[in-house]
């Protein structure tokens, strides 16, 4: 037994994931975001694979038009990187509402391309277990062969900004005529920025809002050289602008070197929790009957939850499993 055993079902499925076998990949992602035992040992599994999977973040307020601009942007990122697989994640409302219904609207052109894979996350749960199942998720498109993952968030609060923070890259989306959603940039969201975009450059507000976020750049810092590309999705202008800045960002993360204290944001606490996860997955994959009997006991309550931590984890060790 080793730490990433998988039982049949999770490791035939493995292997379909690996093959990029939508259909796998789709049941593997639903048994994660459900944490069923099958889903905590894919996500084990898969965790933490360094490969050369990229990742981009793109959050902002509400109809910014996230969504329609990486259904537009996706021309100018096939040809860069082959297979791109886009969450949408929407931590503030969790009951897939109209938001998701849209965004599959808007993104359906691309279904059928092989090389597009397209999901949203229900978004059940605390804020944490929201980052975790992305995490876990962005690991699982990383062991399907996905060249380029994307995350699609609503930028509006901490959480959010929590969910963005796993990406290598973020693009941040703003647009004219938002009025009080402008605000929501300003707390916090406007710092996580690799990339500022002003989407909908085809409304007449457009350079007012452009100006407005360069004003507040200024502001957080006069140092600050981030530029403000400006984007229409309707008329396609500045496209391949921003296709080209994404490129360069990502060469540049490969030239820099990491930073630790910004890196892939896997926090002390995120941490413990795979430690919790990975440990879970052992004991209830194990066929021990030693475990068993620790588990009765802890059931029939002869033994605290602790006790029973502390003498699975003991026996685990022996058991040569960690
Ligand atoms: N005029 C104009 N409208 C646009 C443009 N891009 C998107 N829209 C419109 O803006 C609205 C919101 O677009 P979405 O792509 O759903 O925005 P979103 O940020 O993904 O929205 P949520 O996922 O609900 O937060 C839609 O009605 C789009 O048609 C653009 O370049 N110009
Ligand atoms: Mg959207």
């Amino acid at each position: 037994m080793t730490a990433t055993r998988a039982g049949p079902d999770a490791a035939s499925l493995l292997t379909a994931v690996r093959g990029r076998d939508s259909l796998a990949i789709a049941r593997a992602i639903t048994a994660i975001e459900n944490r069923s035992a099958l889903g905590t040992e894919l996500a084990v599994a898969v965790r933490g694979r360094a490969n050369s999977c990229r990742s981009l973040g793109v959050t902002g307020p509400p109809g910014a038009g996230k969504s329609s601009l990486i259904n537009a942007l996706l021309p100018e990122l096939l040809p860069r990187y082959r297979r791109v697989a886009i969450l949408t994640v929407d931590p503030s409302s969790p009951i897939s509402g109209g938001a998701v219904l849209g965004d599959r609207v808007r993104m359906a052109a691309h279904s059928a391309n092989p090389d597009v894979f397209i999901r949203s996350l229900a978004a059940r749960g605390h804020l944490g277990g929201v980052t975790r199942t992305t995490r876990s998720v962005m690991d699982l498109l990383a062991a399907a062969e996905m060249d380029l993952v994307i995350v699609e968030t609503v930028g509006t609060g901490q959480s959010e900004v929590e969910v963005a923070e796993l990406t290598d890259v973020k693009i941040v989306v703003s647009a004219p005529g938002l009025g009080d959603e402008m605000q929501a940039i300003k707390a916090g969201v406007l710092e996580i920025a690799d990339l500022l975009v002003v989407n909908k450059a085809d409304l007449p507000d457009a350079a007012r809002t452009t100006a407005h976020l360069k004003a507040m750049l200024h502001h957080s810092g006069p140092d600050d050289r981030r530029s403000v590309l400006s984007v229409s999705t309707l008329s396609q202008d500045g496209l391949k602008a921003l296709g080209d800045a994404v490129e360069a960002k990502f060469a540049g993360l490969l030239s820099e070197p990491p930073n630790p204290a910004v890196g892939r944001a896997i926090s002390r606490s995120m941490l413990a929790r795979d430690v919790a996860d990975a440990a879970a997955a052992l004991v209830s994959g194990s066929d021990d009957s030693r475990i068993a009997a620790i588990l009765e006991d802890m059931t029939a309550g002869k033994l605290s939850r602790r006790e029973g931590a502390a003498a699975a984890l003991e026996l685990l060790a022996d058991l040569d499993a960690l």
